[in-house]
């Protein structure tokens, strides 16, 4: 039995549909580090950063950053298709989920808590940085866009691990309504991904 920490409307969601396309068994703990409970000593314990996902697989091992979450689950569960079994596309694959938890996540993590990177900083310049993650962020997507938007690595009818978790993490922080703007194709196609019914009983069930 897998153990998944989370919490509504956070990156859980995107362990969550992997577990579920695994076919794995798995309990969640309502854990986070915004709300005060019984889970959150736990996780803490578990990850000293007290974020999630945080996933404790069958045999008490624990599993942190969502890009190795996923990468783990591709490979113990290869039927799941969640990781290619095509070197090439796999290659893409390991890339992307790299490239969005390094960027994009990186910034959300920013643009929520700017103050663990200025602690002495006014709220005027707070306010700046936050402006400034924004910006990145979207240029962030548009690249995404770019460089994955392609028939090898993006396949938004069958989506896999990095399909997923670019499903969630576009919904934070006006990634959507950035990408409806100035990459209506690339949008289009999350929204084929969002319809899936496995995900979308996940993000309807963290109330997206
Ligand atoms: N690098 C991590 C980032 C995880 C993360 O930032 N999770 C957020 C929720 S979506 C969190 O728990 N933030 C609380 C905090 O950083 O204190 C990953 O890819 O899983």
């Amino acid at each position: 039995m897998f153990t998944l920490f989370g919490a509504n409307r956070s990156g859980s969601a995107a362990i969550e549909i992997a577990l579920t396309l695994c076919g794995a068994d798995y309990q969640l703990v309502a854990a986070s580090a915004w709300e005060e409970g019984a889970g959150q000593n736990e996780l803490k314990h578990l990850n000293p950063l007290m974020q999630v996902p945080t996933l404790v697989v069958p045999d008490g091992a624990v599993l942190t950053e969502s890009a190795a979450i996923l990468i783990h689950l591709g490979l113990e569960f290869p039927s799941s298709r969640l990781m290619s079994h095509e070197a090439l596309e796999r290659t893409q694959q390991l890339r992307a989920l790299a490239y969005i938890t390094t960027n994009c996540y990186a910034s959300i993590g920013l643009i929520d808590y700017p103050e663990r990177w200025l602690p002495d900083a006014d709220p005027d310049q707070l306010d700046r940085l936050v402006a400034g993650a924004r910006r990145k962020l979207r240029s962030q997507w548009d690249v995404f866009s770019d460089v994955f938007y392609n028939p090898v690595a993006w396949h938004p009818h069958a989506p896999g691990a990095v399909e997923i978790l670019a499903s969630v993490v576009s919904q934070w922080s006006g990634a959507r309504e950035h990408l409806g703007r100035s990459r209506p194709e690339f949008y289009a196609s999350l929204g084929i991904i969002d319809r899936h019914p496995v995900i979308k009983a996940v993000l309807q069930r963290h109330g997206w």
